[in-house]
């Protein structure tokens, strides 16, 4: 007899349990805050999951880089600690080098045109390249494109670049690109930026105007310049632990809320970049709006030569062809 009640009390409490799994919490990681286009991409997630999974699904957002930075946080989601995350590329291709492909400079020519590459198979192909990574490309959300904040000169030709201590992403060619306009680059990961930028640890920095906007960045940045020099992607991505344990139903509601965060940092940085750039003057910034781009380009010229051979040559070449 008592062989039966204990059978039946693990039997319940399994059932228990699978109920309990039922109601299932992931995370969701970025580093902006909750009110930018990165955010707005993880409440369109979020939102999409809740309503596929009739709530037995709750996608927790992390927003302002509660989870680490975003080197940290793609760590995570190789061993497990971090579900999901929505990523620029900067730290990606130190994992994924496919993914350096999409860093080079003045590479893309517009949003359009990103969005048409990213979109299409250029894109798919980098996604999958994720998963030997252990990670799951789920979609192609935005950044945008990046340009530079200082607290020292107004930058209007390259050789205002020189000596300027600048932080960058974690991406060697980024790193590059600064060094060969004759900047000192510094890479770090964003969650120490603000404070390195309060403290005069470094000069300035690089990042779209919607993330200039987020955090407020008059308040430690005196000068910004238009030079548009990377498109930004930001990744959604999800840990192959946990995609591993979503069944085909699943899979395919995580990937259609993907492409809603996608859909909804596009519409937010379309909707709110020259209004950002408005704010950045109302609040005392000097904006140069525009460069000798080709100046820039030429300037930058060695990135290319020093790593396209390294970096997956042919999807640079496939992605500049895509857009003739
Ligand atoms: O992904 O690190 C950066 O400059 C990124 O643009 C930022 O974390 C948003």
């Amino acid at each position: 007899m008592k062989k039966i009640a204990l059978l039946t009390t693990l039997l319940a409490g399994a059932t228990l349990g699978t109920d309990a799994l039922a109601q299932r919490t992931m995370n969701l990681a970025f580093t902006p805050p909750l009110d930018s286009h990165y955010g707005d991409a993880g409440r369109a997630f979020a939102d999409r999951i809740d309503s596929l999974s009739d709530g037995e699904i709750n996608i927790a957002l992390k927003p302002s880089g509660a989870l680490g930075g975003e080197r940290d946080v793609i760590e995570g989601m190789q061993i497990g600690t971090v579900e999901l995350a929505i990523s620029s590329t900067g730290p990606i291709g130190n994992f994924v080098p496919e993914v350096y492909a999409l860093d080079f400079p003045f590479l893309f020519k517009s949003y359009d045109s990103a969005h048409e590459v990213l979109d299409g198979e250029i894109g798919q192909d980098i996604l999958d390249a994720l998963q030997p990574a252990g990670l799951i490309g789920l979609a192609w959300a935005e950044n945008g494109f990046r340009h530079v904040t200082n607290s020292t000169r107004s930058i209007e030709n390259p050789e205002d670049f020189k000596g300027l201590k600048l932080r960058t992403m974690e991406n060697e060619v980024h790193i590059a690109a600064f060094q060969a306009l004759g900047a000192a680059p510094t890479p770090m990961s964003w969650t120490e930026v603000l404070t390195s930028l309060q403290q005069g640890t470094i000069d300035g920095q690089e990042n779209p105007v919607p993330i200039i906007t987020a955090n407020s960045m008059w308040e430690m940045q005196d000068y910004a310049t238009l030079t548009s020099h990377a498109y930004s992607p930001a990744a959604v991505v999800m840990s192959e632990i946990y995609w591993d344990q979503l069944s085909e139903k699943e899979k395919g509601w995580f990937r259609e809320a993907a492409k809603a965060a996608a859909e909804a940092s596009r519409e937010t940085v379309a909707n709110n970049e020259q209004a950002g750039i408005e704010r950045m003057r109302k609040n005392g910034m000097t904006v140069v709006e525009s460069i000798d781009q080709q100046a820039f380009e030429r300037a930058v010229q060695p990135v290319y030569d020093q790593y396209a051979e390294r970096y997956a040559p042919e999807l640079i070449e496939r992605i500049r062809a895509a857009q003739q």
